[in-house]
């Protein structure tokens, strides 16, 4: 690979439990994933952040690593993923492998060993201090700290009479950094893979890895930076490999301090100011999103991150279906999904794509919590009913916030279970696989699936939308949910993105000098049917006169400079 190749590609997140099974047994599989690689080729996305792969017993869905070099038995054998990792090269796609560091399973050999030296009073054992162990405080708890999958985060060892961490599940305990011993185990691990083959990692939770408990410390600790440098030093940082790091509580500052190239730390982080917008108290509180506040957030982190690099998107395994969550997956679902992605990648930074994203697939609504799967969800309903909370209400926040929602099986086909397994699924199928999948959007020109194509495409042939410069368009009142924007180089090549993120009817007024540049422009891409680019390249980049343009629910508008031969043949689309 060569340097900062990961700034030019788009990725693609797949999450094998749901993707594609290969084997009949419900559960996705690496076999799955190599028999759709040239639909991925197809689509035209250059690297796959795979979901953790290892051998886990799946408490948390394998974010429970029972052993960093070995693959989960479900999931297939390590010749699987060699053959992955080759016949994606072949392709290419690189592969980028989800690294769960922050804690391991507690059926990892490391685990096990550590509780007997901590039973055994063993302190010469070198995995003593592999983990964080602290003894009782007048018979409790050792402080306050809440584990993010509901209860303490402490969970009691009777053998030994000793508490230990856990910022997740009681099956996740979380590994102690502080000990170089661990630091250099899990560099070492990260070249086992690089040695194989993969371009990169997801580095889960990583703001959390300088924890310092006693004093509550949860994520940015004080020697953050300096165990991910060391990690950077020891391991990815020789290569040309991309790093991102999940960092739920990252801000502007400490993003660029990640993303510095100078810092010799990681690539990219993923921050998720912009999908909280609509968290109330908590994640299960539900806000009112407010489309204001999601342009000032991207207008924010655009203009912001001048010497770092933005990763760009609005899905993942944790989060709710966007379509259904700032949009409308009712009266506007292929609308408002086209809107969303035209939104996110014409903006500066690496596009992660979540799978499905790409069809307009939506929530789900199981009817009984026996039907989810996912332990946040569950270890939070039984919590809440415990303490008396209306099960309905309880439910209703799981249908809007639940990690299930995206993890119901891709959608491939009208076929049986959506074509994802001939076996019983391990989640439900979304029972509108039968209008919503892969198959059926292939053949429509106008479907989400091809216009997620066309954006791809456009945006891996061009400097301007990927090293271009940002500026944000104002238009005169900007209460009304509108986002507009222009990316631009010093050779007067241009791009202009204007979105309704609303279900209403838009006029939206822009300053003269805006519209006067904007009417000399062509137009690149619309996400209504009903404009045929190629007849109507004066239809909507004319600026009707008083410099005000019209726009329909969850209507995208692109233009592009005259000179800019941005408009690709379409005949990609049938490759
Ligand atoms: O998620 C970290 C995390 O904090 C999220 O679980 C978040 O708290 C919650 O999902 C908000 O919706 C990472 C992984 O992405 C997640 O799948 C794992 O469950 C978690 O770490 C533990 O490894
Ligand atoms: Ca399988």
């Amino acid at each position: 690979m060569y340097k900062d190749w990961w700034k030019e590609t788009v990725v693609y997140q797949i999450y094998p439990r749901s993707f594609m099974d290969s084997n009949n047994d419900g559960i996705g599989d690496i076999k799955g994933i190599i028999s759709k690689l040239d639909y991925l080729k197809d689509l035209g996305i250059g690297a796959i952040w795979l979901c953790p792969v290892f051998k886990s017993p799946n408490d948390d869905n394998g974010y429970d690593i029972a052993d960093y070099e070995a693959i989960m038995d479900e999931f297939g054998t390590m010749q699987d993923m060699e053959i992955l990792i080759t016949e994606s090269k072949k392709r290419g796609i690189e592969i980028i492998l989800d690294m769960v560091f922050n804690h391991t399973s507690d059926e990892h050999e490391w685990f096990k060993k550590a509780k007997k030296a901590v039973k055994d009073g063993d302190t010469d054992s070198q995995y003593y201090n592999y983990y964080i162990f602290r003894k009782p405080v007048d018979g409790k708890e050792p402080n306050k700290l809440k584990s993010l999958f509901s209860g303490s985060a402490w969970e009691y060892m009777e053998e030994a009479d000793m508490y230990y961490l856990h910022m997740f599940s009681k099956k996740q305990p979380d590994l102690n950094f502080n000990n170089e011993e661990v630091r250099k185990r899990v560099a070492d691990i990260m070249i086992f893979w690089l040695n194989k083959g993969v371009s990169g990692f997801r580095l889960d939770v990583i703001e959390m890895i300088g924890k310092e408990p006693d004093n509550m410390i949860c994520a940015n600790g004080p020697h953050l930076h300096e165990y991910i440098r060391e990690m950077n030093r020891r391991s990815y940082g020789r290569t040309d490999a991309m790093t991102v790091g999940e960092c739920w509580s990252a801000d502007l500052g400490t993003a660029i301090q990640y993303t510095n190239p100078e810092n010799h730390e990681l690539s990219m982080v993923f921050q998720f100011e912009h999908m909280v917008l609509d968290y109330g108290k908590d994640k299960w509180d539900y806000k009112e999103f407010n489309p204001v506040e999601l342009k000032d957030v991207i207008n924010k982190w655009q203009m912001g991150m001048d010497k770092g690099w933005n990763s760009l998107f609005l899905n993942n395994h944790d989060l709710p279906r966007i379509v259904s969550r700032y949009g409308d997956d009712k009266r506007y679902r292929e609308e408002s999904a086209k809107l969303f992605a035209t939104l996110m990648y014409f903006l500066k930074g690496t596009p992660f794509i979540y799978q499905g994203e790409e069809l307009g697939m939506t929530n789900v609504r199981f009817d009984s919590i026996d039907d989810y799967q996912d332990i946040e969800s569950i270890n939070m309903y039984k919590e809440k009913v415990s303490r008396g909370e209306n099960s309905d209400k309880i439910m209703k926040s799981i249908y809007r916030q639940g990690r299930d929602n995206a993890r119901t099986p891709m959608q491939w086909s009208t076929q049986k279970n959506a074509g994802f397994t001939n076996g019983t699924p391990w989640i439900k199928v979304n029972s509108n696989y039968t209008t919503i999948n892969v198959e059926d959007e292939l053949k429509r020109d106008d479907s989400v699936l091809n216009y997620y194509k066309r954006l791809i495409h456009l945006r891996r042939n061009s400097n301007l939308i990927i090293y271009g410069k940002y500026e944000p368009i104002e238009p005169i009142g900007t209460d009304k949910g509108v986002m507009s924007y222009r990316r631009y180089n010093d050779n007067g090549n241009e791009i202009v993105v204007i979105c309704n993120m609303s279900a209403n009817d838009i006029t939206v007024q822009f300053k003269h000098e805006d519209a006067d540049n904007m009417s000399n422009m062509k137009l690149l891409l619309s996400n209504y049917s009903d404009i045929d680019i190629s007849k109507n390249i004066k239809e909507k980049s004319q600026i009707l006169k008083e410099d005000i343009m019209k726009l329909r629910p969850y209507e995208a508008v692109v233009l592009q400079s005259e000179d800019e031969q941005l408009i690709s043949d379409e005949s990609f689309l049938n490759d």
